[in-house]
């Protein structure tokens, strides 16, 4: 019998060995599987129902409230190499991290049904697509991941007999911090999660598959796994221009992914949604690089998001979407800070009691689970099987001071030195301390499978392949005045700041060349209708040299800690860098 398995059926036969669940049930896809999940979770208190009436098939999870984020400090990379982890990442022998977590998940299913999940992630057909098989005693995972990835025989269909497909298994455990391990295999393509049932750390096609696990099979591979967004922006007389975007979890992509703006909308301008955090990409025939959205949901942060700063991601949640960790008011509608002005009567909090006004409503980092397919900004190429072609590149973060509102680097390599020294300031996506600046490159500090002295070097040897490699800019909506305020009022008006780029890809609008890169002239930017003055307009797009010199100082120091792995190119960009600011 057991020479018959399928190398698929004989993991899963491995990990229920250890696991020891009362049953298997395999998930083959489909909308009456998917319901009677949901019915079974809702018998279990997995979930309660939302407001039916408002809100047809939306339900409510609450978390432990130990396990609300993802936990940087429980996460392992256990490549058989230290040094290939690198200092990025936190390492553990592949052997002692399977010493370590053996015990742990031995037995933890009993009593409990494991879910075996093959899913396929990217267009169906699609030469930029991967499969892989979540093992998971969480039916909130389980539901999760039927709405973020194409669960079911379509995945089953393409691992067939292969051995091709990433492992990951996960149990809930017992929930405690104290045993919560997210190790990740990638020579063995597996992952082991034990301990949490957050997002990152549970839905393992997301994070630890999509990018971790990933990275490093690009890398091998030669293409790229990014913490990005797709936009496609739509102006009359053009044809759509992608655009591709790394910013720090909570750092708005997926307010810009979904951008809208009625008053450009009426001038034929307006930007489609390919994907709101994650972005598989390669080299075409013709040179260009293209991209897909591995997911088919999104999972975004609550708090902030409403019909001013979001009004598409507000209809994308208004069916069929999962809300973890917000409030909610007695007619079951939920609430997070940001949704209304005031918030409603008699809440109920993030944990499931009578709010009294104290602390957060909702949790800093509640989510919503939604399917693309509600999105009505969902680009018509959203799963087109050979990908959208990317104009330009966009890395940004939280600076409440220093980075200019736009800039452009100067090619190709300083654009990879711009995203290899960003830096953003923390937020509560991750449970360490909300609001320190750290570096984070390309927005992969946590999610890069390896060395990143090696990323920088695939990146630089990504652009090589390229006759004419996309544009690469850095933007910053976060820059805030002297009393705190923001300067820029974001959201919708982003769209000035692409169109700006836009033009720039096109060879139409001038900027002036500064120390750091290309920024533009407010003349160039299409201000109109905007309430912003002269003198706030120049203060977002000035570049203090003095303090860009503290910068530069800052950057090297981070780079030193990859020591030979770091590419000589970022040295002489660093160097270049500095030279120019010395001027
Ligand atoms: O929890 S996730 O890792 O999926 C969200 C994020 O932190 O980007
Ligand atoms: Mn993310």
């Amino acid at each position: 019998m057991s020479d018959k398995q399928t190398p698929l059926q004989k993991w899963v036969e491995e990990m229920a060995q250890l696991t020891e669940p009362d049953q298997i049930v395999w998930l083959h896809g489909g909308q009456e599987e998917y319901d009677h999940l949901v019915e079974e979770a809702l018998a279990e208190d997995v979930f309660e129902k939302l407001n039916q009436d408002h809100l047809p098939g939306c339900l409510l999870h609450y978390s432990n409230p130990n396990d609300v984020a993802r936990t940087e400090h429980l996460t392992f990379i256990c490549s058989k190499e230290k040094e290939d982890a690198g200092p990025n990442n936190n390492w553990m022998d592949p052997g002692e991290a399977r010493a370590k977590l053996t015990p742990l998940f031995r037995g933890s299913m009993k009593g409990r049904t494991m879910f075996a999940l093959p899913y396929l992630m990217g267009p169906s057909q699609s030469p930029f697509s991967q499969v892989g098989c979540e093992l998971t005693d969480s039916r909130y995972v389980a539901v999760s991941m039927c709405i973020m990835t194409k669960v079911g025989d379509i995945a089953l269909k393409q691992i067939g007999d292969s051995s091709n497909f990433v492992g990951g298994l996960h149990s809930l455990g017992d929930l405690n911090p104290e045993r919560r391990y997210i190790a990740h295999f990638p020579e063995d393509r597996q992952i082991w999660s034990f301990g949490s049932g957050y997002g990152g750390n549970a839905l393992l096609g997301k994070k630890c598959h999509a990018l971790r696990i990933a990275s490093v099979q690009a890398r091998d591979e030669g293409w790229m796994a990014e913490h990005m967004l797709i936009l496609g922006l739509e102006r009359p007389g053009h044809e759509t221009m992608y655009m591709a975007a790394a910013f720090p979890s909570a750092c708005g992509k997926t307010n810009l992914a979904m951008l809208k703006n009625p008053e450009f909308e009426a001038q034929g301008i307006r930007v489609w949604t390919v994907g709101d955090d994650i972005a598989w990409l390669r080299v075409g025939e013709d040179g260009r690089i293209y991209a897909v959205n591995p997911e088919s949901g999104f999972f975004g942060v609550a708090p902030g998001t409403n019909y001013d700063t979001n009004p598409n991601a507000m209809e994308s949640i208004n069916k069929n979407s999962l809300y973890t960790n917000v409030a909610v008011d007695p007619e079951r509608d939920p609430w997070w800070e940001g949704k209304t002005n005031t918030p409603p009567a008699n809440l109920k909090n993030w944990k499931g009691d009578p709010w009294n006004g104290e602390g957060p409503a909702a949790h800093p980092n509640s989510r919503f689970t939604a399917p693309i397919a509600n999105c009505p900004s969902k680009s018509p190429e959203y799963d087109q099987p050979q990908g959208v072609p990317i104009s330009a590149f966009l890395f940004g973060g939280r600076r409440a001071r220093l980075a200019p509102l736009v800039y452009q680097a100067r090619d190709w390599k300083h654009g990879v030195f711009v995203g290899a020294s960003m830096a953003s300031e923390t937020t509560a996506a991750a449970t360490s301390a909300a609001g320190v600046v750290r570096r984070d490159p390309m927005a992969m500090l946590p999610f890069c499978g390896y060395n990143m002295g090696d990323y920088f070097a695939h990146w630089l040897s990504i652009g090589a392949k390229m006759n004419n490699p996309p544009g690469i800019f850095h933007v910053n909506w976060f820059r805030k005045d002297e009393n705190g305020k923001f300067i820029w009022p974001g959201y919708g008006e982003n769209i000035r700041v692409l169109l700006w780029i836009a033009d720039r890809m096109e060879g139409k609008a001038e900027a002036h060349e500064t120390p750091i890169g290309y920024v533009p002239e407010p003349s160039q930017m299409n201000l109109d209708g905007l309430d912003l003055s002269t003198e706030a307009m120049e203060d977002l797009l000035t570049v203090d040299e003095e303090a860009w010199r503290a910068e530069a100082d800052g950057m090297m120091e981070f780079f030193e800690k990859f020591g030979d792995r770091l590419p000589e190119e970022i040295r002489r960009q660093e160097e270049a860098l500095k030279a120019r600011l010395a001027e």
